[in-house]
């Protein structure tokens, strides 16, 4: 593989209103507590650290439909679009912690005004590409996909809060990995759409090495385009990341996980990735709030390039006895 000689940014985005359980905000504090950025201080890259972007807060932001906080989470994902638009114009690989999964409408976004081309991996035990009208529960972390799809506009409202968001993806320019609790609606959107997924069933079919093979190839046959990876904490089995909102039995494995994560790095394409839905507040305990948050250094490190091969010492040969 090649690297790009890059540096790294990291933007921390604590947001909770896509979804209805509070604690999800804090996720950046508990994955820079994990040590994160001592963890991709050890690869070959300088790792600029900006902090957390703080949102307004909206005294009146009633429900539209059964969707709550519509104008608190538009405004949001705008400032995030400004921000990640900024860091990868300025030559970083972006690298922005949730919060909860609809901060990805503005972080994508925000990449596609630099990147156009764009490609999308989305890593999660669900689809969120409900549009207002087949979502059961309402909440936009579980409708990101269905703001960025070209195809689905016919289908989306106008949402307050929104109106300076156009949709900037095409169904072939997105895969799914990890899928296991799919809502009707989003199955037919997946289905007619003609959307590639690798749901649970097709990685204990195929194996995860096939699949990665598959999906990339899907997305990256015809030329090679920057990677936008969305990686949802909840795509792992429970066992592994039990601290989040909607932990789904029968997930992926820490190997499946680290190995997905490597294979995108490997392709030297990655340009942004999000790390969403860790909830330190919702662990059992404290040890179940630091393997979810250590589980989540360990995939953004992978898809970084920290390697379980080990890498070359950096300017030395091996050393002789004088
Ligand atoms: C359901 C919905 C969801 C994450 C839950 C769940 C969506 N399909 N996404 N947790 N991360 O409400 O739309
Ligand atoms: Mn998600
Ligand atoms: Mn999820
Ligand atoms: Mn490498």
């Amino acid at each position: 593989h090649h690297n790009r000689a890059q540096s790294v940014a990291i933007l921390g985005a604590p947001f909770s209103k896509g979804q209805k359980r509070r604690g999800v905000e804090h996720g950046p504090k508990a994955i820079r507590d994990a040590g994160l950025v001592e963890r991709l201080s050890n690869l070959d890259y300088p790792v600029h650290d900006f902090g957390d972007l703080s949102f307004p807060h909206l005294e009146k932001d009633e429900h539209f439909t059964h969707v709550p906080f519509p104008r608190s989470v538009g405004s949001a994902n705008q400032l995030l679009s400004t921000a990640v638009n900024g860091a990868v114009r300025a030559g970083h690989t972006c690298v922005m912690l949730g919060g909860d999964h609809s901060l990805a409408i503005g972080s994508v976004k925000g990449h596609s005004q630099q990147c156009p081309d764009l490609c999308l991996i989305w890593v999660d035990a669900h689809a969120d590409v409900n549009t207002p009208q087949t979502s059961p529960s309402g909440n936009l972390h579980g409708q990101s996909v269905a703001f960025l799809l070209k195809e689905l506009q016919d289908k989306m409202p106008d949402i307050p809060g929104f109106s300076w968001m156009k949709p900037c993806l095409s169904a072939t320019d997105l895969v799914y990995i990890g899928l296991r609790d799919v809502d009707p609606g989003e199955h037919d959107i997946l289905k007619n759409l003609g959307i590639q997924y690798f749901t649970m069933r097709d990685i204990d079919r195929m194996g995860i090495q096939r699949v990665m093979e598959v999906a990339l190839d899907h997305l990256l046959a015809r030329k090679q385009r920057p990677i936008h990876l969305s990686f949802d904490i909840d795509a792992f089995d429970p066992s592994l990341a039990p601290a989040t909102g909607t932990p789904v039995n029968g997930g992926l494995t820490y190997r499946e996980g680290i190995y997905i994560a490597e294979e995108i790095h490997n392709t030297g394409l990655l340009s942004v990735m999000d790390l969403v839905e860790v909830n330190p507040v919702l662990g059992a305990s404290r040890k179940a709030v630091e393997a979810t948050a250590g589980l989540a250094v360990d995939v953004i490190a992978s898809s970084l390039g920290q390697s379980r091969e080990g890498a070359n010492m950096a300017y030395q040969e091996i050393p002789s006895p004088k």
